[in-house]
């Protein structure tokens, strides 16, 4: 059954994966016991995949049908797979997982973005450089270039945004307690993201939310530690 999953999923020039909300699936396939064979695309695939069907990645295909959303995939695991632990123990534990979603794509990774948009320019397959630059200027109104001009200047509050998470962590190891749940591979997601194109580490070399993410890409047998990743600390 398991080897009847396939991912799509968005790599760079240099084959590592690199979405977030990608991430965060192969996370909760690996929560799940489930393994899947992966389906690699550059940005200009997608629209040639699967009757360009789907817009974004990640789009798993499982033998009851193709799902295209990372939330989507998420909540037919638990429902497809009830055999497996489930992602989400509770409609609780879903709803505050999708409030953490919300808070972390506002203040966290939307910061990124506007750091980091060129590094992911540059990182992407040179084909499809030009693709995520017309795309990604018309959504931010200016080049890529001067979106990032001042970036060092972001990063205080990028670290200051992340504050609840190191409150939260200084508790327990992991966002979800003693065991990773899914705001867990949610933050991993956007962190790996980030470790798949930097050239500016986003964190302090003393930053204690260091000790979870060694944690978080240690879980499942190392499934974060893709020694194309780039260092997250200065
Ligand atoms: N809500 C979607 C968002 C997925 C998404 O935005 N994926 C991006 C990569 S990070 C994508 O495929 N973009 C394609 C494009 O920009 O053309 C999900 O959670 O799956």
């Amino acid at each position: 059954m398991t080897s009847d999953l396939c991912l799509y999923e968005l790599v760079l020039d240099n084959g590592c994966s690199v979405s977030p909300f990608v991430w965060r699936t192969k996370y909760a396939l690996a929560h799940k016991g489930l393994a899947a064979k992966s389906a690699p695309v550059g940005f200009g695939d997608i629209p040639k995949v699967l009757g360009g069907t789907f817009k974004t990645v990640p789009i798993l295909e499982t033998p009851k049908g193709t799902i295209g959303d990372s939330w989507d995939i998420a909540e037919r695991l638990d429902a497809d797979f009830p055999q497996g632990p489930n992602l989400f123990g509770s409609p609780a534990e879903r709803a505050m997982a999708r409030f953490f979603d919300a808070w972390f794509s506002g203040e966290v990774m939307r910061r990124m973005f506007g750091i980091y948009v060129l590094d992911i320019h540059n990182a992407a397959r040179p084909e499809d450089r030009p693709y995520f630059r017309q795309s990604r200027e018309a959504r931010l109104g200016q080049p890529l270039e001067a979106v990032v001009a001042k970036r060092e200047s972001l990063l205080p509050a990028l670290r200051e945004a992340l504050s609840p998470l190191r409150t939260t962590l200084s508790r327990s190891p992991f966002i979800g307690g003693k065991e990773p749940n899914y705001a867990d591979y949610i933050a991993l997601g956007g962190f790996l993201w980030i470790a798949a194109v930097n050239t500016l580490p986003p964190l302090a070399a003393d930053d204690p939310l260091l000790a979870w993410l060694n944690r978080g890409l240690d879980l499942f047998g190392g499934l974060g530690r893709d020694p194309r990743l780039k260092r997250l600390a200065a």
